[in-house]
């Protein structure tokens, strides 16, 4: 029909522009008085203008303040028409350039409208405040498919249908740098998936309940985020043949333990010490001879103790009802706040110097017999574990003492392993509590969040793997959405002109390569007795200096070139947080202490440190192998699923509502590759059939003639026979590829002839009867 050939011809017409990304028709643009983007200074913001004149390499434009600049043409991108302002996909940007795209979102982001669309990929801009969003009427207006605009929702909505209809397991992965929103889009799409499957088995309450939890435990301020998570976590949804939930499965990743004992100004420790101290009743206050927060060493080092708008006490409360729905009893939760009470004694554990050796003694005071009462143990045991050592002398075992350094790590490692042992067995209790059904096949829905690329002024082994779990990471998202798109168009014979986009694999190599990699030289150095961190720091200079992400510093230092940015790295301390010890006189010590908690945390400590003791080597596997491992199977185990990205973006780095800082926006949104993911999308053939599925639905109107034997060539009948324009298809060797929007041309056609069919038959009929 005329109708289908003018929609085609749009299409084609968009089609030719979409390339144009910098003005290649400029009397164009000045004759039509057509609006384009230009900055008088590289790096500074973008200003909408009129193009006047241009003579070489300059042009003059007129801004909107009705100025006129000279502009290097280099800086002038042509704008889209006014109607084209703040569009839910990105790929309906007729011109694609960066300062189109900032100004999309930005649009978008001023109208509380914080998601878009950029092809497949959603992308959420952080509001910093409530937006009214969210709820129940909303979200039962996107489960009834009323709303379609872009939304976690819809995210989860589309992982939900697909998991049923094709009955395969899928994923949402949520990417962003720290405080760019993952955690708080992560529980968006849990409330909607318990209120899609909710109804059956009664978990469904639970799981968002358990972030409470894990929240209180496992996330800290930090300079970048008041609630950052340190530990990642993946939940995953199970849910029987009808699509209800029964059950749920939390795995964490890499909890970071070295905050309990060591804060940067301005920062604080796990929220949970915070509130327990504010909100305790006074008879647990009395039993766990608890103070407030300024007194304890470990609270205070930091000279921040609370944060803007929060009540840590109220908080508390929160914590107790979740506790409570999780089904932890009160007799374990009151235990669990004597381990944290008897942690913040630890911190205020001193030592007294008692010869010229730097040999030192636990001072008896308060702290010590506070830890000891809470722990379950007799105060004498406590100093003698805390400032000695036993060593094996032949049959005898004898004691040494420690230096003051090595006694403070050792009173410090009894702080972090008890803390540590707390996260993971309260993990193990909400497994527990939320694992009801089993029936798991190919229905699950797991929801990924982890610790954001972080880059701070000072960078420390936690920021490595953090960072390092974000480039495999940003590799699974380039995989799926680059890699295995260009090769499926290439192993199928498709013409495909390449769309360039940043690999990191480089990036991968330099961390991870055997033998010479970070890691492994990180694992060599740490073996070695002899080595410090500055002869740690020498080894990568001297071995990783080819790889173009690597950048030697003086001194200590080290920089590498992440995908999100460059970052310094300080060596100081990453030899002794790799060894990461398990003192043995340590989890003999636990387990003679009368706490039903701690005798259980020794024995796993022990089974863990003794079962692969038949594997020599992974009996010591070091905190950055161990890592690497844990990586590698999360990995393995988000390419069994089908994955849905969201990528989180931090509109400012001030946390603050309606600021909109567009070279912090744009730096994110060029590291991950929004634009190239938008090109890709609509360049690319969306839609794909394979031969034989052509020939059974649209295949009905050939002559026995046009059917070959050949799929490829009746596929290639049938396209001739609807009249596609050559340049909306391609034909491969096992598919035919249609661009966006062919697919319902094909549709419309067919509609259209069955219609005519059916016409012919009820005629034929009458002339009969
Ligand atoms: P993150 O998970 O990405 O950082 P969060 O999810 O903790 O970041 O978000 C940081 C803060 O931004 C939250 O505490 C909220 O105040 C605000 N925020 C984020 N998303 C929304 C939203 N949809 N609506 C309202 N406020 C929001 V880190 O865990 O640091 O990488 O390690
Ligand atoms: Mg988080």
């Amino acid at each position: 029909t005329k109708e289908d050939v003018d929609k085609v011809s749009v299409e084609r017409n968009s089609e030719e522009h979409i390339e144009t990304e910098c003005l290649n028709n400029v009397d164009h643009f000045i004759k039509n008085k057509l609006r384009v983007w230009c900055r008088v200074a590289n790096g500074g913001e973008w200003d909408l203008g009129k193009l006047e004149s241009v003579s070489g390499d300059a042009a003059c434009v007129m801004l909107s303040s009705t100025e006129v600049v000279k502009v290097s043409m280099e800086e002038i991108f042509p704008a889209n028409p006014n109607i084209l302002d703040g569009v839910e996909d990105l790929i309906q940007i007729t011109y694609l350039n960066e300062p189109s795209v900032l100004y999309n979102l930005r649009v978008r982001y001023s109208k509380d409208l914080i998601y878009s669309k950029a092809g497949p990929v959603l992308i959420a801009v952080n509001p910093f405040k409530n937006v009214q969003i969210y709820g129940n009427q909303i979200l039962l207006a996107y489960q009834n498919k009323a709303l379609d605009s872009p939304h976690v929702y819809t995210v989860a909505d589309a992982a939900y249908d697909e998991m049923m209809r094709e009955e395969k397991n899928q994923s949402i992965i949520i990417s962003g740098e720290s405080g760019a929103g993952k955690t708080e889009t992560a529980k968006y799409a849990m409330q909607y998936l318990e209120a899609l499957g909710g109804g059956s088995f009664g978990v469904e309450n639970e799981i968002l309940k358990t972030n409470c939890i894990l929240e209180a435990f496992g996330n800290a301020k930090t300079s970048r985020n008041d609630n950052s998570s340190r530990f990642g976590k993946l939940m995953e949804i199970h849910f029987s043949a009808k699509g209800k939930i029964c059950g749920a499965k939390l795995e964490t990743f890499s909890f970071d333990q070295s905050r309990v004992v060591q804060l940067s100004s301005g920062e604080r420790s796990y929220h949970i010490f915070y509130e327990l101290c504010a909100g305790a009743s006074p008879i647990l206050k009395e039993r766990l001879r608890l103070k407030v927060a300024s007194e304890y060493k470990y609270l205070n080092q930091s000279n921040c103790l609370t944060i803007d708008r929060i009540d840590d006490a109220q908080k508390f409360h929160k914590l107790m009802e979740a506790f409570n729905i999780v089904q932890i009893p009160q007799e374990y939760q009151e235990r669990a706040f004597a381990l944290l009470a008897a942690v913040l004694w630890l911190g205020n554990v001193s030592f007294e110097v008692i010869d010229n050796e730097n040999h030192v003694e636990v001072v008896a005071d308060e702290a010590v017999t506070n830890v000891a009462m809470l722990m379950g143990c007799n105060s004498k045991d406590l100093m003698v574990v805390l400032s000695t050592c036993k060593l094996q002398a032949g049959r005898d075992c004898i004691a040494k003492r420690l230096t003051l350094r090595q006694a403070t790590d050792m009173r410090d490692s009894l702080a972090k392993i008890i803390y540590a042992s707390l996260f993971n067995w309260l993990v193990e209790q909400i497994n527990t509590s939320l694992e009801v059904g089993r029936s798991r096949t190919g229905r699950s829905i797991s929801i990924l969040d982890i610790y954001g690329f972080e880059s701070f002024k000072n960078n420390s082994f936690e920021q490595f793997c953090i960072n390092y779990a974000n480039e495999r990471l940003q590799q699974h998202f380039n995989r799926h959405l680059f890699k295995l798109e260009q090769e499926e168009y290439e192993g199928d014979g498709i013409d495909w002109t390449k769309v360039e986009f940043k690999d990191n694999q480089e990036c991968l190599n330099l961390i991870e390569k055997k033998p010479i990699g970070v890691v492994s030289l990180l694992d060599e150095e740490s073996n070695f007795p002899k080595a410090t961190d500055t002869t740690f720091a020498n080894k990568l200079k001297q071995h990783l200096k080819s790889n173009s992400c690597f950048k030697g510093e003086r001194g200590r230092g080290f920089r590498v070139s992440h995908y999100a940015g460059e970052v310094l790295y300080d060596t100081k301390g990453f030899l002794e947080k790799n060894r990461d010890p398990l003192h043995i006189d340590l989890i003999q010590f636990l387990s003679s202490c009368k706490c039903q908690l701690l005798n259980m945390f020794s024995t796993k400590m022990c089974h863990k440190s003794l079962k692969p003791a038949t594997i020599s080597d992974s009996m010591n596997q070091s905190v950055i192998t161990k890592f690497k491992g844990q990586l590698f199977k999360l990995m393995s185990k988000l390419e069994d699923t089908t994955p849905h990205f969201i990528r989180c973006i931090k509109p400012n780095s001030k946390q603050l509502p309606g600021l909109y800082e567009e070279n912090h926006v744009l730096q994110q949104l060029r590291c991950c590759g929004v634009l190239e993911i938008v090109r890709i999308s609509r360049s690319g053939y969306p839609t794909r059939m394979t031969h034989q599925e052509l020939a059974l639905r649209y295949g009905f109107l050939l002559l026995d003639t046009e059917i070959s034997q050949d799929p490829l060539s009746t596929s290639n009948a049938i396209m001739k026979q609807y009249n596609l324009p050559p340049e909306m298809y391609q034909v491969g060797y096992t598919k035919i590829y249609l661009r966006t929007g062919q697919i319902g041309v094909l549709e419309e056609r067919r509609k259209y002839v069955m219609r005519g069919i059916l016409g012919l038959q009820k005629k034929f009929r009458g002339y009969l009867s």
